[in-house]
């Protein structure tokens, strides 16, 4: 065994680990989580040494999916607070802890509770729909939550009558409004990560390169100027198995710039340029290696909803999570894996 894993039961001060090359880590890391019983769950836009480590990477709705099917008692959550209270909720036998807790949600911060509850009192009848971007104490306000993998579907399946309040991403709640044709009002919050690119900077980058094909994420904002600017708009998830399957070999990549670690991983032979640099989520950029390292020496930070917000929150999650999986039911079977996201907008057009 590593001398340094033996003397672990003491703390390491994380100086100690910056100083490590990364491959004795990431080697380190792996043995330690397997011996503390802890299973690593981290979001596409992870840097790489932590998605190394991961026993699984995804967007937020592939995250609470798989967390439903943990056996080990103790999940790692690196990705940032919202998600990490997600997975409290949804498994609440398991210990949830975070690398660092200071890793939260510029969008999610955009709606508190209050707010909703003066909208949906300004809105009677009408049904609250949340982005799972979004704090538990604000999802336990709301009718219905969503990923931008399925936000489509559960739109789809709120009654054609209703009036819909969707809160906070207002790109993406102006995008479902277009593609569903629904009475959608749409909260004013945006993800500062993917409000930084911009429209002029997109042009010259397909300029450079014609063949490439652009893949815009639904929080873009340049998205309700000009719908049709994308040659695809995709959840992160949808962009994972979207190149893989794409004959092109050069892809513009249009949201937080974390994801590209993985799809040129996946794809070492094709091309991916981030639509903009500047396109990162320092929250997310919060979680490192050493951090992930120290959490396992610790079992630091927990994470936990108060019981009567999360008995709330749970309704507009597990509802999320059923319509997802009864589509997903119907669908033919050759059609479903957990890894691919075709069915959620072939189940999404079936209803239209
Ligand atoms: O759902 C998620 O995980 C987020 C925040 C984006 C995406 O499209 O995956």
């Amino acid at each position: 065994m590593d001398k340094l894993l033996e003397s672990s039961a003491v703390p390491m001060p994380e100086a100690a680990t910056l100083a490590m090359p990364k491959e004795r880590l990431i080697a380190l890391v792996k043995e330690m989580k397997k011996q503390r019983g802890v299973v690593i769950l981290a979001h596409n836009y992870q840097e790489g040494p932590i998605q190394e480590v991961a026993d699984f990477t995804g967007d937020s709705l592939k995250l609470a999916q798989f967390a439903k099917t943990v056996a080990e008692p103790i999940i790692l959550f690196c990705g940032v607070h919202f998600m990490a209270e997600s997975a409290a909720m949804i498994c609440p036998d398991k210990k949830v802890i975070v690398p660092d807790p200071a890793a939260g949600c510029s969008l999610a911060d955009m709606i508190v509770p209050s707010h909703v509850r003066t909208w949906k009192k300004e809105h009677p009848g009408g049904v609250a729909v949340c982005y799972i971007n979004t704090s538990a104490a604000v999802k336990a306000e709301c009718d219905y939550c969503c990923t931008s993998a399925n936000g489509e579907l559960i739109i789809e399946a709120i009654p054609a009558e209703k009036e819909i309040l969707f809160v906070p991403d207002y790109y993406l709640g102006t995008y479902l409004k277009t593609r569903t044709g629904r009475n959608i009002d749409v909260w004013k919050g945006y993800c500062p990560a993917h409000a930084v690119i911009n429209p002029e900077e997109i042009d010259h980058l397909r300029d450079a390169h014609p063949d490439a094909e652009f893949l815009m994420h639904p929080e873009c904002g340049c998205l309700t100027k000009q719908i049709d600017l994308a040659d695809q708009i995709l959840s992160t998830d949808g962009m994972i198995q979207y190149v893989k399957k794409s004959p092109s070999t050069t892809f513009i990549i249009a949201t937080e710039k974390g994801i590209l670690y993985r799809m040129r991983k996946d794809n070492p032979e094709k091309t991916f340029i981030a639509a903009s640099e500047h396109a990162g989520c320092h929250h997310m950029e919060r979680n490192t290696l050493e951090k992930v390292f120290r959490s396992l020496v610790t079992l630091e930070y927990p994470v936990t909803v108060d019981p009567e917000i999360a008995l709330r929150a749970l309704v507009p999650l597990e509802r999320m999570l059923a319509i997802t999986e009864r589509a997903r039911a119907k669908q033919p079977a050759e059609t479903i894996s957990l890894y691919e996201d075709d069915w959620i907008l072939a189940a999404a057009n079936d209803l239209r």
